[in-house]
């Protein structure tokens, strides 16, 4: 479109045309068309062409009907003549620093790339939010050197006020939260299944934003707490952004929306005393969800090692609910998406949890950070579950229920693409505290199931950012902003950012000739025309489908389908949390439930509770439950993945004194750095230590600030001197007895076996020394490189369950 106008034919009055066109109130009967070479009587006729242009709205019989229910009409627009018509001043090239060019035709420059709001303050000099240089950040103004402060000192004022604004609410939950930016790349085009922007093409790139967060605990809570861990994706597709709010774990406690804020409520710390804090181990959590047996199957993953993930780079995420993709020639499908990381499913014992909770409790925070600090960036393949609505209509569960999943044996998962997350955030609070996930982010090719959780969850996220992020207009903060076009007329609001041109914010229009148009079926986002089966239970009612009843068959399948090592756990973490219960009838209720789901774990569980004598089952809410397809599901064990690359992004400690054997330290740092592990050299105190042979080696950590359980792996070199000075150390055989106690590889060379001996670590000499898949590996003189070799085997297997002794073997 021309940037100046097209005059129309000069005649008439002129001073009349000009006078009127410059009235901002009331107008003639009809314009006079005099001194084309005046912008204002220029605008004033081209846009009444404009709107003559569109006599009336063309869309309004297409409006009705089923038909336009699917395929709705794009709007009608017109052109026109200028783009002076459409501004909102005939001043708007009046330039400056400040206001910058005319607004480029179509641009919306709220979605530019994060640079628009990158701040380098390198060289520069300190000013106010006003732009004004700081003489003096020491002082406050005063009369006299000793005198009273003034009220006019703005710039200490400036400062104390927007430091005391400096927090905004937390998230009600997921407030503990960790984030990265990314990309996913798509694998091979699936539009066979679906439209969606990010699927449509191999190899296609999508920017991506990630928050893992906890559930329970506030944001200055430990990292490392029992607890289900969010996993929330935003996309920013050139179709607009899609955001995938799931959780690490694949199932909900709840079937309706109706009963989050209860259950939130009741895990939240209780509201007299205000503990515990990040925990379930309290009555008002267990008090709840024995009242709800639909929360059995979700008790079991999170009283499993699934809520105590090793690293957020080490666990699955889910979507939880079923969703729909849609392809372009309209056909749908029902999909649940997981993502897999590639470095293997792993997690923490209790204790060490407990342990690491104390010693560092940004423990994931930092993983994350360290990670991609050091490129071993962490990734995950997205797959879907595919199936249609006839097939999940022969399904034992429904699949509208969130606390059922698909088994993988049923329905396999289907590769899409895989997401690398590769670079930090600049800041913690503009980005990662203020992002806005919100399930009601969807693009064309993505769409809803009539789950009522979900139902529930896509009005709640926008609802609760109004409050958190200030107002309606947090889609306008730079890591919440698509990079997708923006064009509409919304308008106004607390914190708005977009200057809109123009002085049209309502659709039809004609005044600017019809635009922001509707898109119609062809490009926007048209909500699948799901029919729901006529039956006669259809009406407007509150009620549950009759295969939400069964509350036990998929915690039972979870339970059976664990290692034996993890259904120990998972019977310890029962255990614990219900001997914090101080209320027996709450625990003795939980363990009528648990019957219902496995009878040997609830004799596990009331055995460990010192429960004599089991409770009756709990009543069950099914009259008859259909058979269940899969009755052992490997896919849901943690041993089932253990990755491509386990060993990136690993801790290793080497714990030196002076006189250790310098060349093994050095030989063992070399090749575990060369398979990606990060080893740190850890002494009594920091700093230099002297090798037997005289090298200075630098110990980077302590004994005391990196104790020995927030490493995944140890390794005890020998030199007779150095184990000396270490077995003075009480800190080693701590150290070592943590290592041993939570399963984790241990290599030891020459004399350092002492070491072992000093820890009352059973393993020297007798009882399986140097028998790898104990993952104690000894090195004598000379077998270095076979050892080291060995133990990076060890380590790849993560833990060595079979030395465990949480809980005491009978
Ligand atoms: Fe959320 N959830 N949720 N949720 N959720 C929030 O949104 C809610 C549910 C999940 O990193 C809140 O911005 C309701 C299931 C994640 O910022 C809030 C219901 C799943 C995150 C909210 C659920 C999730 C949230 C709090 C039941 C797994 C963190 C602050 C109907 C699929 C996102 C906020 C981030 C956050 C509501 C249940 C995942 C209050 C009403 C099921 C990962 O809107």
């Amino acid at each position: 479109m021309p940037n100046s106008p097209k005059a129309p034919p000069s005649g008439g009055n002129a001073v009349a045309a000009k006078a009127a066109a410059r009235a901002t109130d009331s107008g003639p009967a009809a314009l006079a068309s005099g001194a084309t070479d005046d912008a204002a009587v220029v605008k004033a006729l081209q846009t009444n062409d404009l709107v003559a242009a569109m006599p009336f709205n063309p869309g309004k019989p297409g409006e009705h009907g089923f038909a336009n229910g699917v395929a709705p009409q794009a709007g009608s627009t017109a052109e026109p003549a200028s783009r002076l018509v459409t501004a909102s001043t005939l001043s708007e090239e009046t330039l400056s620093e400040k206001v910058g060019s005319v607004a480029l035709e179509g641009r919306n420059a709220t979605i530019e790339p994060l640079d628009r709001v990158r701040v380098d303050s390198t060289g520069q000099v300190l000013t106010t939010n006003q732009g004004v240089k700081v003489a003096d950040n020491q002082n406050s103004l005063k009369y006299g050197v000793r005198g009273p402060a003034l009220l006019e000192d703005f710039i200490l004022r400036e400062k104390l006020t927007h430091f005391d604004h400096e927090r905004i609410p937390e998230r009600i939950v997921h407030a503990r939260g960790s984030a990265a930016h990314g990309f996913f790349e798509c694998y091979e085009a699936a539009t066979d299944l679906t439209k969606a922007a990010p699927f449509n093409e191999a190899g296609k790139i999508t920017p991506v934003f990630t928050r893992f967060s906890t559930v329970q605990g506030e944001r200055g809570s430990k990292d490392t707490a029992r607890d289900v861990r969010g996993f929330a994706v935003k996309f920013y597709t050139d179709e607009g952004n899609w955001d995938l709010v799931g959780n690490n774990i694949p199932v909900f406690f709840i079937q309706d929306a109706m009963k989050f804020p209860d259950l939130v409520h009741a895990v939240k710390p209780e509201p007299h005393h205000g503990m515990p804090q990040a925990g379930s181990a309290h009555d008002t959590f267990w008090d709840f969800v024995s009242l709800m047996p639909e929360s059995t199957h979700m008790l079991m993953w999170v009283m499993s090692d699934r809520a105590l993930p090793r690293s957020y780079a080490t666990m699955q995420g889910f979507g939880v609910h079923s969703f729909r993709m849609v392809n372009a020639a309209g056909a749908s499908v029902f999909v649940k998406f997981h993502w897999t990381p590639k470095a293997g499913t792993h997690s923490l014992v209790w204790d060490e949890a407990v342990k690491i909770s104390g010693a560092d409790p940004d423990y994931h925070r930092r993983d994350l950070w360290e990670r991609i600090e050091s490129g071993a960036f962490p990734e995950y393949e997205l797959g879907v579950q595919v199936f249609t609505e006839e097939q999940a209509d022969q399904f034992s569960f429904d699949i509208l229920d969130a606390t059922k999943l698909v088994p993988e044996e049923l329905v396999p998962v289907r590769p899409l693409g895989r997401m690398v997350l590769n670079r930090n955030p600049d800041n913690f609070f503009a980005e990662t505290e203020q992002v806005a996930f919100c399930t009601a982010h969807v693009i064309p090719g993505i769409d809803f199931s009539n789950d009522p959780l979900l139902a529930g969850r896509i009005h709640s996220y926008v609802d609760t950012q109004i409050t958190r992020l200030g107002g309606p207009n947090f889609h306008e903060i730079p890591i919440n902003a698509p990079i997708a076009p923006v064009h509409n007329n919304q308008r106004d609001g607390l914190h708005r950012q977009a200057i809109p041109r123009g002085r049209v914010s309502y659709e039809p229009n004609s005044l600017a000739g019809g635009c922001p148009f509707q898109a119609g079926a062809t490009q926007g986002f048209v909500s699948v025309a799901a029919s729901i089966s006529n039956r006669e239970e259809q009406g407007k009612v509150r009620a549950k489908p009759e295969k939400f009843a069964d509350h036990y068959t998929q915690a039972t399948l979870f339970f059976a389908s664990q290692s034996p090592a993890e259904q120990d756990h998972i019977a310890n973490a029962f255990r614990f949390e219900l001997s914090k219960v101080t209320v027996p009838a709450i625990r003795e209720r939980t363990v009528a439930m648990l019957r219902n789901a496995s009878e040997a774990l609830a004799q596990k569980v009331a055995t460990g509770l010192g429960m004599e004598v089991l409770p009756a089952p709990l009543p069950l809410a099914a009259t008859s439950v259909a058979a269940a397809e899969v009755a052992l599901s490997s896919a849901l064990s943690l041993l089932h993945r253990p990755g491509d690359e386990p060993l990136k992004g690993r801790k290793v400690a080497i714990l030196v004194a002076p006189g250790v054997d310098g060349d093994f330290v050095m030989q063992a740092q070399e090749e575990l750095f060369a398979r990606g592990v990060v080893p740190r050299m850890v002494g009594s105190r920091i700093g230099p230590v002297r090798s037997a042979t005289g090298e200075v080696l630098q110990a980077d950590a302590s004994l005391e600030n990196e104790p020995g359980f927030l490493f995944d792996a140890l390794v005890l070199p020998g030199g007779q001197e150095a184990v000396e000075a270490l077995a003075r150390d009480g800190n080693t055989a701590q150290c070592i007895r943590d290592q041993f106690r939570h399963c984790k590889p241990i290599l030891v060379h020459g004399a350092a076996s002492e070491l072992l001996v000093l820890a009352g670590v059973p393993f020297v000499g007798d009882q399986g020394a140097g028998s790898d898949d104990l993952g104690v590996v000894l090195a004598e003189d000379g077998q270095a490189p076979a050892a080291i070799a060995a133990f990076l085997a060890a380590m790849e297997k993560h833990r060595h369950f079979a030395r465990e002794t949480d809980p005491p073997q009978a």
